[in-house]
């Protein structure tokens, strides 16, 4: 299978998040992506480096002066003091309800609180060239399905379902998934749709692709009453406006089994094939894994082969982007697992 990786991806890696008010080793790191290429070469897949440019198509789903503030965030930060280049940013006041988004403040931190859903999305100096490097592996992995490949994956990082119109969120900037979504709308296919298997809800994505009908967006995940976004991923939420009835959610109860999953896989896959779509953009989070250390699933690695078999049943040209899972060590064992069910399957 054609994969894409991203040396930039080394760039982005902050030291450290909250957790229970103490600052703790950030969960999304570098040693994700390594251990994901590290398995897709043993299991002999070949890799590239992303070869379209994703610019164009930023734009099309982010606002731009949310754009620019990433872009800039660094040097804003640098300029406020020389001694921040050996600090992370992080917000502290967000635009809540009753409160004013639409005037830029001129403070760092309530500019970053304006862009931010949450203190969990810590951003150093090269987090702009990694995330735009992975936009573009998007941007590439639609281009390839164009020319007629059938299944691609981007083992990149930072993931990017989180990421929303306008904001940065769970370790997400720039919302991978739905410039590939976009790019294929781009480069010709009639209907896409979206399936994130991401252990959290893909509120990024959903909220982007909201409104349309061209993109629908399916998601499985745990219960926003008690996991992570927390206020986006109900059942009832369904679509608005010309995308009425083009919006599923799935959640499921934290500590569900695998065959409560897998049912779930079942209604996502005949939604999917209703669409009708031109191809398929997965965001595969394999924090859905049994050992992950923040999440609540229980998939071993053979069910991730059967993901694999069951996406490949879809008989879809698919692009794989890869999200959340933090059992590190496990992740490229986890993620090869997926690509042997599509090409197996
Ligand atoms: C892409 C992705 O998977 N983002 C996830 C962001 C989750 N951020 C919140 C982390 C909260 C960690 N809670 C740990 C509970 C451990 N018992
Ligand atoms: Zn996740």
């Amino acid at each position: 299978m054609r994969c894409f990786i991203t040396p930039e991806q080394a760039l982005h890696a902050p030291a450290d998040e909250f957790f229970r008010g103490q600052r703790v080793p950030c969960f999304e790191n570098p040693s994700r992506a390594r251990f994901v290429e590290q398995a897709l070469r043993a299991a002999g897949h070949t890799l590239h480096a992303p070869d379209s440019d994703s610019a164009s198509l930023l734009d099309q789903v982010h606002a731009p002066r949310y754009l620019d503030f990433l872009r800039t965030a660094w040097q804003q930060w640098l300029a406020l003091d020389a001694g921040n280049a050996q600090l992370q940013p992080f917000p502290s006041v967000w635009p809540v309800r009753t409160l004013r988004s639409d005037v830029e403040p001129d403070n760092f931190i309530a500019r970053l609180g304006l862009y931010s859903m949450d203190n969990g999305s810590p951003m150093v100096a090269g987090t702009w060239a990694a995330a735009k490097a992975a936009a573009d592996a998007a941007a590439s992995a639609a281009a390839a399905l164009r020319a007629g490949e059938r299944a691609v994956f981007c083992a990149t990082r930072p993931p990017g379902h989180h990421a929303g119109p306008d904001f940065m969120g769970g370790y997400c900037f720039i919302n991978n998934a739905a410039v590939c979504a976009q790019a294929l709308r781009v480069g010709g296919a009639a209907r896409v749709a979206v399936l994130d298997v991401d252990y959290h809800h893909g509120n990024g994505t959903q909220a982007i692709f909201y409104d349309r009908a061209d993109v629908l967006f399916v998601s499985i995940h745990g219960d926003p009453r008690t996991e992570y976004p927390f206020y986006l991923g109900h059942a009832d939420e369904t679509g608005t406006g010309a995308g009425q009835g083009c919006n599923l959610n799935l959640p499921l109860a934290a500590g569900s089994n695998v065959a409560a999953w897998f049912d779930a896989l079942e209604v996502a896959c005949a939604r999917v094939q209703r669409h009708r779509p031109d191809a398929l953009v997965v965001s595969l989070g394999l924090d859905t894994f049994a050992g992950d250390p923040i999440s609540q699933f229980a998939l071993q690695r053979a069910d991730f082969t059967h993901l694999g078999q069951r996406l490949a049943r879809l008989g879809l040209p698919t692009a794989l982007l890869l999200e959340g899972g933090y059992a590190a060590a496990e992740l490229g064992d986890n993620a090869v697992a997926v690509l042997a069910g599509i090409e197996g399957g």
